[in-house]
Order: structure tokens, then C-alpha cells, then sequence
């Protein structure tokens, strides 16, 4: 069976933002999806519409058999399952899972685009990137992602939260 290594980004800013991430976390184990590795979790301030709460935000590298289409409408279906409100674009959210790279596959279809096309602009998508694979390269901008870090021009606040 063809294994694919998946980078996803979680993130959430209603209700109890770090047990939002351990369910998501667990409801992707229970449908096949393998954890590789998992950053720590970060403490952001809201990018894009800054008028609401912080995030908590991680990142993940996981090994599963779907394909990015299916990765997706599994996704999406976690979301759902999680109650997530889908209303206007950057609102806050319980939870939002991400798919940052398959592989290095490029795709771009109706409603799946691959790399994510925003998280080079995105310091908390990057920074628990950068600690768990620094040296990954982007498959569009042939960049490893601590040279996306360190020319990434994001100013709002990341901070790794210590237990
Ligand atoms: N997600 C967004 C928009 N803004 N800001 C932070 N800090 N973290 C997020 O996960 C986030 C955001 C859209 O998905
Ligand atoms: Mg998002
Ligand atoms: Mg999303």
C-alpha cells in the first residue's frame, strides 16, 4: 500500500482550545491517519482579522494511504463531527484543520489547494513547522521551511507554550 507523509496545521481560538486540538488528534488516529510527529502547541495572536481571541495552534507530520481528496473530505468531516461553524471567512473557530504539504505533491483543484497557499505569510503556521521539520522543502518556492521562517515578514506574536 502507497503511504503518503502529510503535514498538517490545527488550530483553535473558542472553547478549550488545547482539548479542540487532542480530539482532532484522535478522531485523525481513529480514521487510519498515523501521527509521525507533533510539534508543541503555540500561544498566536489572531492573523488576518485580528478582532478575536488568540489561537492555540501546532503542528503535525503524519503517514496515511488516502489521497489528498479524501485526506480532505476526512477533514472535513472531523470538522463537522467537532460542531465547527463554517459562517464568514476568519472567524474564530473551535477547530481548523489545515493540510500544509502531501508529500511533494502540488495540487490544485476546486477547493483543495497544495502546499496551503498562505502559510509562507503565516508565522504560526511556520514556527511549529520549523520544530519539527526545519529542513523540509517547499515543493512550489524550493525553500526549507526555516528560510520561509527567517524571510517571513509576520510580526504577530508566537510563543511555544512550556509544561
Ligand atoms: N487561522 C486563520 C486565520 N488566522 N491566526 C492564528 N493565530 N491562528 C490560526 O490558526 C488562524 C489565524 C484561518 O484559518
Ligand atoms: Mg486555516
Ligand atoms: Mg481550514
Amino acid at each position: 500500500m502507497q503511504y503518503y507523509e502529510v503535514y498538517l496545521s490545527f488550530g483553535s481560538n473558542v472553547g478549550d482550545r488545547a482539548a479542540n486540538i487532542e480530539t482532532a488528534l484522535k478522531l485523525l488516529h481513529d480514521s487510519g491517519v498515523k501521527t509521525k510527529k507533533l510539534s508543541s502547541l503555540y500561544e498566536t495572536e489572531p492573523w488576518g482579522n485580528s478582532n478575536q481571541p488568540g489561537f492555540l495552534n501546532c503542528a503535525g507530520i503524519f503517514d496515511t494511504n488516502y489521497s489528498a481528496r479524501k485526506l480532505m473530505n476526512e477533514i472535513l468531516g472531523i470538522e463537522k463531527q467537532m460542531g465547527r461553524q463554517r459562517t464568514e471567512k476568519w472567524q474564530p473557530r473551535n477547530i481548523d484543520i489545515d493540510i500544509l504539504f502531501f508529500g511533494n505533491e502540488i495540487v490544485n483543484e476546486n477547493g483543495l489547494i497544495i502546499p496551503h497557499p498562505e502559510m509562507q505569510k503565516r508565522k504560526f503556521v511556520l514556527t511549529p513547522l520549523a520544530e519539527i521539520a526545519p529542513g523540509f522543502v517547499h515543493p512550489v518556492l524550493k525553500k526549507s521551511i526555516l528560510t520561509l521562517l527567517s524571510e517571513c515578514k509576520d510580526e504577530l506574536k508566537v510563543a511555544q507554550i512550556t509544561i
